[in-house]
């Protein structure tokens, strides 16, 4: 199988809690290399130092008083940093990057769920992202109970998020569920309740298909947010 490189190509996994969303990218990264491409795996909020910085303050809890639009703001901040010292000199050197989370993150968990105003997170969206938007999103869709008992069974602390409800949980699914029907040439649903290599077989399926047949960035990548 031929995958075009000429240029770096941007992969963002997203979906709720225990999706299985660093396991998948920890996994396609491996498929990359194993095909000889320079591939580069990363995180949010993270991935650069200053972002782990600002992660430990916003996954400790202390930011969560000054309500959703500051969350946005700290995740924003924290993005800046990480597209200018990691993801950016990635992509422009030919790499790819996976990378867990990205700003879909911010739409579902600040704007849907902390019901910013969506003409402020386009907003911030477009000043903090650029013109550097992902080529392919897989969003990993699994029932709200599951990724919550998986998320449980790997460590009995739960952060700012993992703390929140059922309710919270569900909701947070269907935000990633709409972004993928607002933009399905960006982004594929796949099914995460699997076992994980039955997962990773079908992620690599569409990465192959999405990034050979058509290479150009999409309509909404051009046009977006
Ligand atoms: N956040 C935000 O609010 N706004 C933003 O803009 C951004 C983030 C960027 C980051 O937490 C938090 O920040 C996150 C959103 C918020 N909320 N929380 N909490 P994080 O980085 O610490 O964690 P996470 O991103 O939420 O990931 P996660 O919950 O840790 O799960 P995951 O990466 O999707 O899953 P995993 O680590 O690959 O797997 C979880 C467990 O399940 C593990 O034991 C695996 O071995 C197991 N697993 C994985 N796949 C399978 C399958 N297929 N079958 C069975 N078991 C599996």
């Amino acid at each position: 199988m031929t995958i075009q490189n000429t240029r770096g190509r941007f992969i963002t996994l997203e979906g709720g809690e225990g999706a299985g969303k660093s396991t998948q990218a920890a996994r396609l990264e491996s498929r990359l290399r194993a095909r000889g491409f320079e591939a580069v795996l990363t995180r949010e909020p993270g991935g650069s130092p200053l972002a782990e910085q600002i992660r430990s303050a916003i996954l400790s809890g202390a930011i969560a008083p000054l309500g959703p639009a500051a969350e946005a703001v700290m995740f924003s901040a924290a993005r800046i940093d990480h597209l200018r010292h990691t993801i950016r000199p990635a992509l422009d050197s030919g790499k790819w990057v996976i990378c867990d989370r990205f700003s879909d993150s911010t739409r579902a968990y600040q704007g849907a769920l902390g019901n910013l105003d969506p003409q402020f997170l386009r907003e911030l969206e477009r000043v903090t992202v650029g013109p550097t938007r992902p080529d392919l999103t897989i969003v990993i869709d699994v029932p709200a109970e599951l990724g919550l008992a998986r998320a449980r069974a790997r460590s009995a602390f739960a952060d700012r998020f993992e703390a929140e409800g059922l309710a919270f949980h569900e909701a947070l699914r269907n935000a990633f569920l709409d972004i993928a029907v607002d933009e399905p040439r960006r982004c594929a649903v796949v099914d995460g309740a699997g076992d994980a290599d039955a997962v990773s077989d079908t992620i690599w399926r569409i990465v192959c298909e999405r990034l050979v047949e058509s290479p150009e960035p999409s309509p909404e990548k051009k046009a977006a947010p």
